[in-house]
C-alpha cells in the first residue's frame, strides 16, 4: 500500500462540483427542495415514493408480505422517484422526506396524512399498522429491533463505503477499498454466525429484521450487488448463502424487487405499481 499522501486537505473545505465518480451529479452539501413539484396521489390510503435500490425494495417486499397475508389494506401505490434526474429534490419529495433520499411513505389514512421516511422507521410503522412480522413479546421484539437497527448502522458501511469505492470511485484507491472490504467481510461473519444458530436474523420466524437486510446481505452474497462476490469470498458464509436462498425464493420478495424498478431485466421492471394486476 501506498503511504504518500496524494491529497492535503485545506483549511476549509469547499465544494467542489468535478469531484468525479458515480452519483457526483446528485451530491450536494446542502439539503432542501431545488424546484417545485408536488407529488402524485393514488387511490390507495398508503402513497409509496421510491426506486427498486436496497433501501426502496426493503418496504415494497413489506407490503407484498403483508398483501400476501391477506391484509387487503395494504394494498399500495408507489410512485416512482428517479433519483439520478433529481426527483428527490423536488418540493413534494422534501416534504414527505427532508433528508431528500428513496423510501418515502405517506400515509393518507390517518387524518392529517402521516409521513414516515428512512426504511426502518417505514417498516416499523407498518408492522405496528398492521400487527405483523414484528413481535408484541418484549425480548423478541427487542432481539428484531436490535437486528434492524444492526442493518441500518451497518449497510452503509457496505453501501456508502466498500460499495462507492469499490464499484463507483472514479479510480480504485487501496485504502478505503482495504478498510471497507475488512468491515463487510466482518459484518457477513456476524450474520454468518448468527444464522448458524437459527434459520431467520431473529429466531424461527421471518421478520421486517430479515426483510431489510435481505436486499443488502442476500443479494451481495449471490453476487448482485457490486460484483463483489469472488472479491469477499462470499462462497465461505454458507449460512447466509442458505438464508438469502430462502428468502430470495419467496413470492412476495420476487414481486416486492420488481416494483419501482427501471433498471435491469426489462422484463421484471414495474416503474410504477397501482394495484396487484401491474405484477402479476
Ligand atoms: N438511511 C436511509 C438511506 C436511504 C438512501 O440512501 N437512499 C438512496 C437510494 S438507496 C437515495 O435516495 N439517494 C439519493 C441521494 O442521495 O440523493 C434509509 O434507509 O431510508
Amino acid at each position: 500500500m501506498s503511504d504518500s499522501p496524494t491529497y492535503s486537505p485545506p483549511r476549509v473545505w469547499k465544494w467542489d462540483k468535478e469531484s468525479g465518480g458515480r452519483f457526483a451529479n446528485i451530491n450536494r452539501p446542502v439539503s432542501g427542495a431545488t424546484h417545485e413539484k408536488d407529488l402524485p396521489v393514488g387511490d390507495h390510503p398508503l402513497q409509496l415514493y421510491s426506486l427498486a435500490t436496497p433501501n426502496g425494495v426493503k418496504v415494497t417486499v413489506l407490503l407484498e408480505e403483508l398483501l400476501a397475508l391477506g391484509r387487503k389494506e395494504a394494498e399500495y401505490d408507489a410512485w416512482l422517484i428517479n433519483i439520478g434526474e433529481g426527483d428527490q429534490f423536488g418540493s413534494g419529495f422534501v416534504a414527505a422526506n427532508p433528508n431528500s433520499k428513496i423510501p418515502a411513505l405517506v400515509d393518507h389514512g390517518t387524518s392529517p396524512p402521516t409521513r414516515v421516511f428512512e426504511s426502518g422507521a417505514i417498516l416499523v410503522y407498518l408492522a405496528e399498522k398492521f400487527g405483523a412480522f414484528l413481535p408484541d413479546d418484549p425480548p423478541a421484539r427487542a432481539e428484531c429491533l436490535s437486528w434492524l437497527f444492526w442493518q441500518m448502522g451497518s449497510a452503509p458501511f457496505l453501501g456508502g463505503g466498500f460499495g462507492h469505492f469499490y464499484a463507483y470511485a472514479p479510480e480504485k484507491y487501496e485504502y478505503p477499498i482495504n478498510r471497507y472490504a475488512m468491515e463487510v467481510k466482518r459484518q457477513l461473519d456476524v450474520l454468518d454466525r448468527n444464522l448458524a444458530e437459527r434459520p431467520f436474523l431473529i429466531g424461527e420466524d421471518y421478520t421486517i429484521a430479515d426483510m431489510a437486510t435481505w436486499p443488502w446481505y442476500g443479494r451481495l452474497v449471490r453476487g448482485k450487488l457490486y460484483e463483489a462476490g469472488e472479491f469477499l469470498d462470499v462462497e465461505s458464509y454458507a449460512h447466509v448463502l442458505r438464508w438469502a436462498d430462502e428468502i430470495g425464493r419467496r413470492p412476495a420478495v420476487r414481486r416486492g424487487q420488481r416494483v419501482n424498478k427501471v433498471s435491469g431485466d426489462e422484463a421484471l421492471r414495474v416503474p410504477e405499481r397501482h394495484s396487484a394486476a401491474d405484477l402479476d
